[in-house]
Formats: structure tokens, sequence, C-alpha cells
């Protein structure tokens, strides 16, 4: 791929959408049904949060709104697990994740709750004023009916075998076990959760959105005019959506937890959660706006808004197709831009709640931020953790290790240590004052640090417009490592040695020391989106106040003025220890809940990659590494290699599509793991006997998988 220079790509973002007169952004709105892992944090709250931070310190006009999304199945199906009522439920995690948020920072302008009335009302008005336009169809269908508990049965509440893989804990909506998605009709042998009793069919009419309706709509806003702009895994989820053909959509549901529809004829209907939540943003604003005397609807119906929404991947269809097209209908403006993230896993496995295969934020709060005085540095390490590795283009990982090196040789090494280097030694050869530039002494070095400083600014400026936070954040360590290698290169504490025969050095030591004390002050407003808490520590260090975090300082060199003093130095953050990953690695084990041991009303989940497996799967494959002995290129296949390999006890024909990564001479001699018990496949007339194990880089180049150090042909891999 051929890189954009930077300023032609800051020309691409300025045209979207420049100036706009204000921001609404939103975080998803968490269902109320349990405590929300690190997982949800790197997907939807950071990332808002930073991006939020910087548009702060740009002064421009911004609202972020966030809330509890307290509708839908899980809320019920949580108080049956525990033995309560839905309300209290809804009151009890609401408490608890707004709680989780306030200890981890998040800069909300609101957390709502969709239980409050003004949103109830705002959404039944929603579905009003669709309705009374005819943009809404009826249909009479048969659905599940309980009749023991009088109730028509939400796809969750309804169990049996799964026609994929024959599981019998298959849901009505999803089978878990093999993680197909389902609808209670394929079902075999459905019972209802609620009584264990074979539910009836009964008819029912419900209100559907036509979404097939909309589809010009949307491959005009979403496939023509966003292609660029929008994450190209947003685009392209979109755009499966809108080419597998766009059926319409119940907005309404028999259940008895939601909001009432507002009509005579529903009686017993509720909203569909996923009609009510995203308006839930707009009644969250509309309650921001009474708190503080302000008027909402600017930020819903100018044009001159930008609005956009962080989510995590599994909420796509919602924000960018369905609430969309009820916006359009509705008059409202449209997002600007999705920022969907992808999965975050965690040790090599995709978080799970239900296998208790998580890192909750709260977990996290109490091991490290209750028990740091303030806590703010530990914050800001998972912040700064959760962003490096923020799965922006694909799904990533979460280790203690990871966590551990990007604080210890990150945090603390480069930045952590530029800035402490810094006041150390302005405090030993500058008597603790902000030293003079002198202009006359100005060498190569200094001219180059100071046009380093000068660049950054616009660097993490348009990256940050195009949501790319983690490589922002990696501009503003990489100029702190420029600072250390400035200050390497400089030597002061050299140059000190000799100034009592040449003490006119001391010139050059004030320079270094003014330009390090300039960096740090940039390096405080750069870094104050992504970690807070450290700029204001910093703020603190070099006795300033916030008016100094303002965007538009950043580049300046006149920050820090000669003969003002500064505090002494303290340390930013500190070091992770062995103990503490290895403790952290041991309470995720332990706690492991064996899939074997999950029963029923598991979390509604899309798995990320493909579908579990248990080791019994696992151990179907036989897998054995073998020498190549020979390798041709198959005619009229350029993917296509031919190889012959030695498995110890036989020799085999394995045809591979490797042709365009390895030359066939480089191939002999190499070892590879072979699939042995594989069937036998034709390709090109070539009978394959076995398959090769290679892995992908992210720019498609395969590699061959192998020992470590070559074993003999025909050992066991396992
Ligand atoms: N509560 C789903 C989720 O937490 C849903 C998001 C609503 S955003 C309007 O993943
Ligand atoms: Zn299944």
């Amino acid at each position: 791929m051929i890189a954009i220079p930077v300023f032609l790509q800051a020309i691409k973002v300025s045209f979207l959408m420049s100036n706009p007169k204000r921001y609404l952004v939103t975080s998803a709105l968490p269902y109320a049904n349990g405590l929300k892992h690190v997982g949800h944090l790197a997907g939807a709250y950071i990332p808002a949060d930073i991006y939020v931070r910087y548009l702060r310190a740009q002064k421009r006009d911004v609202v972020f709104v966030c809330g509890s999304d307290e509708h839908g199945t899980a809320i019920p199906i949580q108080a049956t697990k525990e033995g309560t009522t839905p309300r209290a439920i809804i009151d009890k995690y609401h408490e608890a994740m707004k709680q989780d948020f306030e200890d981890l920072n998040m800069s909300f302008d609101i957390y709502h709750r969709t239980s409050e009335s003004i949103h109830h009302e705002t959404a039944q008005e929603f579905f009003t004023y669709l309705h009374d336009r005819g943009e809404l169809e009826t249909k009479e269908t048969e659905q599940y009916f309980d009749e023991e508990a009088k109730t028509f049965l939400a796809d969750r509440y309804i169990k049996g075998t799964c026609p994929n893989c024959g599981s019998d804990r298959a849901f009505g909506d999803q089978c878990e076990t093999c993680g197909r998605t389902l609808s209670p009709d394929e079902l075999i042998n459905p019972v209802s959760t609620l009584s264990g009793k074979a539910p009836i069919k009964k008819k029912t009419t419900h209100w559907y959105l036509p979404l097939g309706k909309h589809e010009q709509f949307l491959r005009e806003w979403i496939l023509d005019q966003h292609k660029d702009d929008w994450r190209t895994t947003v685009v392209g989820q979109c755009k499966s959506w809108i080419e597998g053909g766009l059926q319409s959509r119940a907005v309404t549901r028999d259940l008895d937890w939601g909001i009432k529809v507002p009509l005579k004829e529903a009686e017993g209907k509720v909203l569909y959660v996923w009609f009510d939540a995203p308006i839930g943003y707009i009644s969250a604003t509309n309650q921001w706006a009474i708190d503080n005397n302000k008027n909402w609807e600017p930020y819903w119906y100018d044009k001159d808004t930008k609005l956009v929404h962080f989510i995590g991947k599994d909420n796509i269809v919602f924000h960018c197709i369905i609430f969309p097209i009820m916006l359009k209908l509705h008059g409202n403006i449209l997002p600007e831009n999705v920022p969907a993230n992808e999965f975050l896993n965690l040790e090599g496995d995709k978080m799970s709640t239900s296998r208790n295969w998580k890192l909750d934020m709260r977990d996290y709060i109490n091991d490290f931020i209750k028990k740091e005085n303030g806590g703010g540095q530990c914050v800001d390490m998972l912040r700064y953790y959760l962003t490096q590795i923020a799965p922006e283009t694909k799904d990533s990982e979460f280790t203690w290790k990871g966590f551990q090196d990007a604080v210890n040789s990150e945090l603390v090494s480069i930045f952590g240590n530029f800035v402490n280097r810094t006041f150390v030694l302005m405090h030993k050869l500058c008597n603790g004052k902000v030293p003079v530039f002198h202009n006359d002494k100005i060498d190569e070095l200094d001219k180059q640090l100071i046009s380093d400083i000068a660049a950054v600014k616009e660097k993490v400026e348009t990256l940050l417009e195009q949501y790319k936070f983690r490589e922002a954040l990696f501009e503003v360590i990489d100029l702190s490592r420029k600072g250390n290698k400035y200050m390497q290169e400089k030597q002061p504490w050299i140059v000190a040695k000799t100034l009592a025969e040449k003490p006119a050095d001391q010139q050059l030591i004030d320079n270094c020391l003014h330009l390090c004390l300039q960096l740090t002050a940039n390096l405080a407003i750069l870094v104050n989106p992504f970690l807070p808490n450290t700029a204001k520590k910093m703020l603190y260090l070099m006795k300033v106040v916030d008016k100094m975090l303002n965007w538009e300082n950043a580049g300046k060199l006149k920050l820090l003025s000669p003969g003002y003093s500064l505090r002494a130095p303290e340390l930013l953050f500190r070091k992770i220890e062995d103990s503490e990953i290895s403790e952290q690695i041991e309470k995720l084990n332990a706690g492991l809940i064996k899939p074997e041991a999950i029963t029923k009303m598991e979390e509604i989940k899309q798995p990320a990659g493909k579908a579990q497996i248990v080791y019994d799967d696992f151990a179907k494959l036989e897998l054995k590494a073998a020498t190549v002995t020979a390798c041709e290129k198959v005619e009229k296949a350029d993917k296509l290699l031919k190889l012959e390999v030695d498995l110890g006890t036989e020799k085999r024909t394995i045809v591979s599509g490797i042709a365009q990564h390895y030359k066939p001479e480089e191939m002999v001699g190499k070892q590879v793991i072979v699939v042995t018990n594989l069937a036998p496949r034709k390709m090109k007339g070539i009978e394959s006997q076995g398959m090769i194990l290679t892995a992908e880089n992210s720019d498609g180049k395969l590699q061959l998988l192998k020992p470590e150090n070559p074993v003999a042909p025909g050992s066991n891999v396992s």
C-alpha cells in the first residue's frame, strides 16, 4: 500500500466536515445487566473519551453522552438469574457501571438511563412520528407462546436442540455450542425456559421498519459518500447487509419489560430494545440541556453538528443502518462517522462473561486503581495499554505481559524517563529554574528537536480526526523518545564536568534544558486527551495552570518562561512488578468456568472468530513434522507448489498454495508441519495427501510454521 503523505490526508479530512459548529459524541449504552469488561472499555469508551478531550482542548462545542441501556430481554433474564426484579437489576447495574466509568475518568457530560420518563416519552414520540406518517408496516405472524406463564416468548426464552450441531442447549436466537445464529422455528423440540413446557404457536401483530425501502439511501450515504472516510470494517459490514437484502425489522415485542407501544391496539407490547436504545442518545442530550440550561435541538437537527457514534463491531448494523433510517425519517441529522472497533481478546481466548474469561473494569479498579493514592497513574496505565492495542482494524489481544511491557518499557522508560531526567537535570544544573535559551548558541540538534516538536501537533491532529487513536498516541510517545535521544546526544551532565575551565558552556546546558522543558510542556498538551491524569501531574510539576493545555499551545516553544522555578521531580509512573502480573494470570485461570459447566441463560454474544471447540474436536487432527524432499511449481496454477515430504515412515505428495511466497528450490530441506489425516483432495489433477500449516502476516505474506529446532520427520505435533 502506498502511504498518503500526512498533509494530503489532512486535506481529505478537512474536505469532509472541516469546522462543524458543534459535536455530539456518543458511546454505546451498555446493558444494565452486569459489570462491563475492559474489552468494552477499549471498544466504545476510551476512544470516545480521547476524541472528546481533544475537542475540548480545542475549545470546540462538544457534548459527550452515554447512559445505561435498561430494556430488552437481557434485563428480566438477569433478574431471573439473580432471583430479583428487573427494576432491582437496572438500579444495581446502572449505579455500578456509572461508578466504574467515574473511577476510570470517563468524561461524559451526562451518564443517563433509558428507564427515565424523559426517555420513554422521547422514544414513544419517535415511534408515533414514524407510525403516523405511514413509515411502519404491520404484520401478523405466529410466535411461540407459553400457556402456563401466559406470555409470548422472546427468542432467548426458548431452548431446544440445535439443528446444526445437535446440542440440546441451544437458544432460540443462537446455539452457544456451535455459535450458529438461529431463529426459534429452527429449534428441534423447543421448550419454554419459563415453565419448562413445550410452547404453542399463537398469532400476534407487530410493527416493522421496512429497511428495504431505504436501500438506495443507504447505498448513496454509506457506499458512495462514506466509503473512504469510514473504517473499511464498518463499510464492509454495511455492504454485506445491504447486498444481502434488507428485510423489514420488527420494532415491537411481546414483552412486559420495556417502553409501552403508544397505540391502543398494542396492549401488552413494548418497543424493541434496539428501537429505543439509540434514541437514548437523544433523550440524554435533552436531559443534559435541561440540567445545563441549554438547547438540545441543534445537536440533533442542525446540519452543522458533527455526530459521531463510538461502538463495538457487534452494534454496527444498528448504528449504521437501522438508526440512521429512523433518524432520516424523523428529520434528524445523520452520524458523520461510526468508528466501530473490533473485539479485544484476553490471553489467547475471546472474552466471555459466561465462561468468566474476562477482566472486568471493576477488577482492575479494585486491584490497581484503589490501591494507589489518587489512582490517576493506574487509570492512565490502562488507558495507555488499551489505546496501544486498540482493535481499530482487527481483533486484538490483552495480555498481562503486554500490559506490563507497555507500562514498563514505554510509559516508564521512555515518556516518564524523559520528563524525570529533565526535571532532575534542571534542578542540578540550572538551579531549579527554567534556563534562558541563547539563540547564538543554537546548533543542529536543537534545530532538529524544534522542528520535531512543531511537526507533531499536526500529525496527531490528522490521526485523531481520522480516529486512528493508536497511531496518534504512538506519535506522542515517539516525540518523548526523540527528547531522550536529544538529551543523550547533548549530555549536559558531561558538559557540566568541565564548567570550571569553560564557564561559557553553561549556555549549552541552558539551551538543552530549556528545550527539554518546552518539550515537556508540549508533551503535557499532546498526551492530555489520552492520559489526562498524567497531563495534570505534569502541570503540577511545572506549576502552570490548566489553560496551558489548550490545544493551540501545542507546537509552541515559549510555554515556560525563563527564570520560572519548577517543582522537584516526581515519577509520573511506577513499574508493574512480575508478581502483580502472575497474580492476575492466576486469578484469571482460577475463575475460568469450563464450557461444560455452563448451563442456561448465557449472555447474547456474537462469537469473535470461529465457534469454540472442545478438546476432543482438536484431538481429531493428526499433525506431524515432515521434511520437504522435492518441490516444483504446478503447471497453470500460479499459487500452487507440489511438494514431496518425508514423514519418517512414509512419503507423501502435498499441493500447497504457497507459490507466491516461496520458490520451489527454497523449500527443499525445510521442515514443515503437516495435517496428515485430512481427506485427500485433487488440485489441478494432483492428489494432495495433506496440508501444510502457515501463518499469515498483516500484509498477507505466508510463512511456514515449523519447529524451533529440527525434529525427526514424523514427530507428533500437539
Ligand atoms: N446495549 C448492546 C451492547 O451493550 C447495547 C448497545 C446500545 S447502544 C444504543 O453491546
Ligand atoms: Zn449448535
